[in-house]
């Protein structure tokens, strides 16, 4: 469907008329008015909570967002990217993560192809290596259990398992070490390979394309690590291989019965859910993988039928876009109010700035619009004592998404809540602030003299009217895990789909890479320097002066 340019529809242009007047509104007034505003504005789906009250936003600005979300063909192309149409335009494929936690025998074929049996196949390798693994059923070549599980990977191939295995620390075999290497910075490799013994190591090599260069020059450095105290033959019990390459995989010395594959329709941000995802079922079991899946799926359920008003990723994403656009928040910020889930900001990272980082539309058009925000994080209640200083009282606005989970998965006393009551805590201040007879009376009240009062009152007001969102569950488990990230997939999507962009593809990655191989050419002598501008040359003129000393 070619769709209008964005500002040119009816839908945009009554949600700018709308914007004129909400620009001006006060949340704690939106609030003193509608007591019914916390029910009103919230929903609930795969055991997660979204709280959205706490935006600048009234009903009205809902329906208009769902209708902007409607006439851009949200539900048409949600359809699509379900029944494996090539919706990744630019790559030419389909985008099947949804298939990949889609129970067996439910999803049906693509293209002829029974994307179902090939997933739950791959599914089933899963299950019978990680049992293996786990259970001592799988020794290394001096004939002792695994201890330690090196996974080397990048980006999609990195970020995904390694958030998820650190989220889901409380679930873990307590003899499983995980390690990823993903930098081709070598003291990242140096820093996993101190604490491991070859004897007990498994390495994973995963890679969709096994060509990426850190990648593969990590791999090679673990090889030759190895097999300085094994031999050749020893290499099929320590190193296996996650790829769609079976070429690729072979030439660099795996069996391919060592290998575990997915298809060219997995996009690595979204590849968690297939074998790249090995990390996380050989740390939790398969069964706790199972549940990772199930989670996603439930939210892929409700984000299929779910009316688009009450359905939580379009929501989440239409907020998001009107933050985004109307609001002008250039940066959207996460803060996960539960230490396992450190990475979770780095991974929304990834997901959301290289799907929607993108200036041309569909049809290659600039698109008019500005799209995705920057996104970044750190877990509360640490960033309150780093930069939460800047979100309330900077000069930029930027909206927060709070994630947190009811119960603990520890019992020691008195912690959660003193993090939750944080949590709340913080959402209540962005939203209400503190105004200027606030602070006068709590500076009287502590006994400061009156012109004392006139020097502090600027510096201690809190403009308030930040807009956050609360998402929250019971506990983290697998499941819920799978839902938020799913949340998020699908949030991102949906946005991709308004703003007519393609979400699938990431040709913003390739121009480094190719620069790269250039420079590391003339570094180590196999190519001419002094090509470049002069800070460039220089700086490789330093580089190699270093080496010679
Ligand atoms: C993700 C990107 C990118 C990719 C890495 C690793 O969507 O495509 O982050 O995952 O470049 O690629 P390989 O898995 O092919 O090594």
């Amino acid at each position: 469907m070619r769709l209008p340019a964005l500002t040119s529809t009816a839908a945009y242009q009554a949600l700018e008329n709308h914007a004129h007047d909400a620009r001006e509104w006060e949340m704690r007034q939106l609030f003193a008015k509608d007591p019914q505003r916390f029910p009103r504005m919230t929903v609930e789906a795969a055991d997660l909570f979204l709280d959205y009250s706490k935006n600048r936003i009234s009903a009205e600005t809902v329906e208009l967002l769902v209708h902007l979300a409607r006439t851009r063909g949200v539900a048409e192309q949600r359809d699509a990217m379900f029944a494996g149409e090539k919706i990744n335009i630019t790559e030419r494929r389909a985008v099947l993560h949804t298939a990949l936690r889609m129970p067996r025998g439910k999803q049906p074929k693509v293209d002829g192809q029974d994307v179902n049996a090939d997933v739950h196949a791959v599914l089933d390798r899963i299950k019978v290596f990680t049992d293996k693994v786990r259970n001592n059923g799988w020794l290394g070549y001096t004939g002792k259990p695994i201890t330690d599980v090196v996974n080397i990977g990048i980006g999609g191939s990195d970020l995904g398992p390694k958030m998820a295995v650190l989220a889901l620390r409380s679930y873990s075999h307590p003899r499983l070490k995980m390690h990823f290497v993903s930098n081709v910075d070598g003291h990242d490799m140096d820093a996993a390979l101190s604490q491991v013994n070859p004897e007990t190591t498994l390495f994973i090599v995963a890679s969709k394309t096994f060509t990426t260069a850190e990648t593969m020059m990590n791999a090679q450095s673990a090889r030759s690590w190895f097999l300085k105290t094994a031999k050749e033959a020893d290499l099929p019990r320590h190193f296996v291989a996650v790829s769609t390459n079976t070429e690729a995989v072979r030439a660099f010395g795996i069996d391919p019965e060592n290998m575990f594959p997915f298809w060219d329709w997995v996009g690595g941000r979204y590849s968690v859910w297939s074998a790249i995802g090995l990390p996380v079922a050989l740390a939790v079991g398969f069964g706790y993988f199972q549940a990772f899946l199930q989670g996603a799926h439930e939210m892929d359920e409700h984000f299929r039928s779910a009316p688009l008003e009450q359905n939580m990723p379009v929501l989440l994403a239409m907020i998001g876009f009107w933050n985004r656009q109307f609001l002008n928040c250039t940066s959207l910020s996460i803060a996960p109010y539960h230490q396992d889930l450190n990475r979770f900001p780095a991974y929304l990272q990834q997901l959301d700035m290289e799907s929607n980082g993108k200036r041309v539309t569909k049809n290659g058009q600039p698109v008019d619009t500005p799209t995705c925000p920057v996104v970044w994080g750190e877990c509360g209640t640490n960033a309150q004592h780093a930069y939460f200083q800047l979100l309330h009282q900077g000069t930029d606005v930027t909206p927060i998404d709070f994630i947190a989970a009811l119960r603990a998965s520890h019992d020691l006393p008195g912690h959660h809540d003193a993090l939750l009551a944080n949590c709340f805590a913080q959402a209540e201040a962005f939203m209400k602030g503190k105004t200027d007879a606030e602070v006068r009376a709590e500076l009287k009240g502590a006994g400061m003299s009156a012109s004392d009062i006139e020097e502090m009152v600027p510096h201690k007001l809190f403009p308030g009217n930040r807009p956050s969102n609360m998402i929250l569950m019971d506990q983290l488990t697998p499941a819920t895990l799978g839902a938020l990230i799913a949340l998020y997939e699908h949030k991102t999507f949906v946005q991709g789909v308004v703003w007519n962009i393609a979400s699938f593809d990431q040709w913003g990655v390739e121009l480094g890479k190719v620069l790269a191989k250039k420079i590391q050419a003339e570094l180590t002598g196999e190519a001419d320097t002094e090509v470049h501008d002069s800070s460039t040359n220089g700086l490789i003129a330093k580089a190699k002066a270093a080496q010679i000393l």
